[in-house]
């Protein structure tokens, strides 16, 4: 059956605090949301919203690219698996250039589109089981005194993996910080650790050496670059994480991701579904932990996420807890969060709230 529509709008939702990704902070987080509809009247969304400071391409770049993409969508018949889409989308996209963000709003809104129109959850067109919730990570940030009330909240909000970016402050700082939300929370609990590339290679093992590896699952991309970060993993107790460097060096993390910890998938920058479950398959094939995670998407971004996150790995703590960053959201439903898990509602398409969104002309 055919694709009747697509439809694009944009959004500009103002943030409950700032958002800071690298050299930027942001206040309002913008981006675009996609509707398409098949003639049976089954719909489908999808989110297109690069992240300022972390994505290679800018909001206008996706939105002019999806622009010229999305005229010849409409008239094709809506394949109803997960590889019939890609192959779709590969004929579409001949140009190699396509921004990943613009690959993930573009696969999502067709695999919502085709779950709908089979019945079935994303989880399940992706290939895995559904389940109602998924476990996340809290992701705390802020000053010391500020980590540890997010800490002592997050813990009695029943999450019991807490990610804590670590890259902003002193050493010295980052050893209290992480000792204190140690002590709050009790070995009972996991710690993630989040550098942002922000230490040197000594700095960040003598950091290791002098925080011990107690509770701690990994450190996050300590260091500036992939080697780095590899050599870190030799010299320290404490697993590395990779995130900035599967994108900056795709090809040499396959190479080396025996040495690693965990990966940190964010599919909206790394290109989409597609290659993130191709990322997923190989880390589980050399036993490396694979930790699904936004870029500060809307709702709609974030459904998605979690049903592919679940398809991945439905019992590891994933970095979706990023919803409480918005004051508003571009759906009437918004994704819920209870006991450190997020709840997924069961119809697959989120109702949106159009007085969040204004509608991008096509022509
Ligand atoms: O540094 O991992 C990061 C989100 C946007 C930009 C950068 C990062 C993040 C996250 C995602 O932290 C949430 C998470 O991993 O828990
Ligand atoms: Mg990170």
């Amino acid at each position: 059956m055919k694709i009747k529509d697509i439809r694009l709008f944009r959004y500009n939702l103002p943030l409950a605090r700032p958002l800071v990704a690298g050299r930027h902070s942001i206040s309002n987080r913008q981006g675009l949301i996609l509707k398409c509809v098949r003639n049976d009247g089954n719909k489908g969304t999808g989110e297109i919203a690069p992240l300022p400071g972390l994505s290679n391409e800018s909001l206008e770049e996706a939105l002019e690219q999806v622009r010229t993409l999305i005229p010849s969508i409409p008239g094709h018949d809506l394949p109803e698996t997960r590889l019939g889409i890609g192959g779709l989308l590969d004929d579409l996209m001949t140009d190699t250039d396509t921004c990943p963000s613009v690959r993930f709003g573009l696969e999502t809104v067709l695999l919502n589109l085709a779950a709908a129109a089979t019945k079935m959850s994303l989880t399940q067109l992706l290939g895995g089981k559904p389940t109602p919730s998924l476990p996340i990570n809290a992701l705390l940030t802020g000053s010391p005194k500020q980590l540890v009330k997010e800490a002592e909240s997050a813990y009695r909000n029943g999450y019991r993996v807490l990610k804590i970016k670590i890259g902003r402050a002193s050493m010295d700082e980052n050893l209290a910080s992480v000792t204190q939300v140690r002590d709050v929370c009790g070995s009972g609990t996991t710690l993630r650790l989040d550098a942002n590339r922000a230490f040197a290679l000594e700095q960040a093992v003598s950091f290791a050496d002098r925080l011990g590896g107690r509770n701690i699952e990994y450190i996050e991309e300590p260091c500036p670059s992939l080697d780095e970060n590899l050599i870190f993993a030799e010299k320290s107790d404490i697993p590395v994480a990779l995130d900035e460097s599967i994108v900056e060096a795709p090809e040499k993390v396959a190479e080396n991701i025996n040495r690693v910890g965990a990966l940190i998938l964010k599919p909206t920058l790394l290109g989409g579904v597609e290659r993130t479950l191709a990322l997923a398959r190989q880390a589980r094939e050399a036993r490396v932990t694979t930790v699904t995670s936004s870029s500060f998407e809307s709702s709609i971004g974030i459904m998605s996420l979690a049903q592919l996150a679940i398809a991945i790995n439905p019992d590891t703590p994933a970095g979706l807890d990023t919803l409480r960053w918005f004051d508003r959201d571009v759906t009437t439903t918004p994704l819920n969060v209870t006991g450190g898990r997020l709840t997924l509602p069961d119809q697959n398409d989120l109702p949106l709230d159009y007085s969040a969104l204004e509608e991008v002309p096509l022509d």
